[in-house]
């Protein structure tokens, strides 16, 4: 199959998961363009199946605001003609739902379309009534639906109002690839103390991220084990972070790591990993850590529970930070108790969430549509 994919290229999740998807899919022979602003960053190195097309944006200065939108609409109008795509799969609703409906549009043959809602495309973006009826409109004229856990799938339903069911495909993880490594040089060159606790945070420090309950949580926990933090990424709370650390006497135990393209060896040096978020359709770096054999603990809030079972971690109500120093400090001090919920993290993550499962969910239902012959335009 000829694959066309729309999605974000920088640091996120959404991005991670498409262009982790499109090499699979390239590794089984298909031929997958990514079309987008930028080289996805988790792309790597040359792939025979894999080319990268790059949307320019006009730049006038009659634009206050240059039209991203039309652009990759074109753009994506573009390669499918060229190249004779016969699937088109966007990325996260907003814009990429509505430049792929328009690139249908103006094609001049049918194509299938696929679009999968990743999270705050729903429930912040689809809920703003500057963007609520257009990105219904175009998500409602895809040929399908996927959303990454149950609860966004539920909750898409009730806020986009389609007249087509949503599928359910659970994001993944390649469990050859996240697997704890040897960590003993990066422990000393980041001057960890050999008897610390490592507790890790990743993020895009957005607010809905609940960043200050993360540094509540560790100050709570370094109060009763020894312990140091590693916030990994960037965003707008993570000044809010620092300043925090000084205030409370603990900057010298956490580590600000900033934005990193590969998370495994970082992630290999954790015994817990904390996601106390307000909103989260899956939550794909605390599946990262648990395929590391990293517990979670974290809110049970949006899809959560779905991924964190009962043996890979801990789930406490929004806001409950009391709770989540109980839990993690409960798990750091019993050495037993940590190994059995590090392997419950990576049982779970192999057996629940392996990527060869929804790479294989995504390729039968681009099958299925395919067999359905031509869509009308
Ligand atoms: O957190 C965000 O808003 C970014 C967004 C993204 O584009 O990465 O994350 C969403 O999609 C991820 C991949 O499907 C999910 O793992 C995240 O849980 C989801 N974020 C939220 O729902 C807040």
């Amino acid at each position: 199959m000829k694959i066309g994919i729309c999605c974000y290229p920088s640091f996120g999740g959404s991005g991670v998961v498409a262009t982790e998807l499109g090499r699979h899919l390239a590794g089984r022979g298909h031929e997958v363009h990514f079309i987008t602003y930028d080289k996805p960053f988790r792309l790597g190195d040359y792939h025979p199946n894999i080319v990268y097309h790059s949307v320019e944006v006009s730049q006038y200065p009659v634009f206050k605001h240059p039209p991203y939108v039309l652009s990759l609409a074109n753009k994506v109008k573009e390669i499918a003609e060229r190249e004779g795509l016969d699937i088109l799969h966007a990325h996260y609703a907003v814009p990429h739902a509505t430049a792929v409906y328009l690139a249908k549009e103006m094609l001049g043959r049918p194509i299938r379309t696929v679009v999968t809602l990743h999270g705050t495309d729903v429930t912040i973006m689809a809920e703003d009534p500057t963007l609520r009826d257009v990105t219904a409109h175009s998500v409602d004229q895809f040929d399908l639906v996927t959303a990454v856990s149950d609860d966004l799938r539920k909750h898409a339903q009730d806020v986009l109002g389609l007249s087509k069911p949503i599928e359910l495909v659970y994001n993944f993880i390649d469990p050859q690839e996240y697997k704890r490594r040897e960590t003993a040089d990066l422990r000393a060159s980041l001057h960890i103390s050999p008897q610390a606790k490592v507790l890790v945070h990743t993020s895009n420090f957005r607010p809905v991220k609940r960043v200050s309950d993360v540094m509540e949580i560790f100050y709570g926990v370094q109060r009763e084990v020894e312990a140091e933090l590693l916030l990994i990424g960037d965003g707008p709370h993570q000044r809010l972070a620092h300043e925090l650390a000084v205030e409370w006497g603990i900057r010298e135990k956490v580590h600000f790591l900033g934005k990193q393209n590969s998370v495994i060896d970082l992630l290999s040096l954790g015994d817990l990993f904390l996601l106390p978020s307000e909103k989260e359709s899956f939550g794909l770096a605390a599946l990262e850590a648990m395929s590391c054999g990293v517990p979670v603990i974290a809110t049970a809030v949006g899809g959560i529970p779905e991924l964190v079972a009962k043996d890979a971690g801990r789930l406490s109500g929004l806001g409950d930070v009391k709770q989540m120093i109980k839990d993690a400090v409960a798990l750091l001090s019993s050495e037993d108790l940590l190994a059995q919920y590090r392997k419950g993290a990576r049982r779970q993550a192999v057996e629940v969430f392996p990527v060869q499962k929804a790479v294989s969910a995504y390729e039968e239902a681009y099958g299925r549509l395919l067999k359905m012959g031509p869509a009308l335009k």
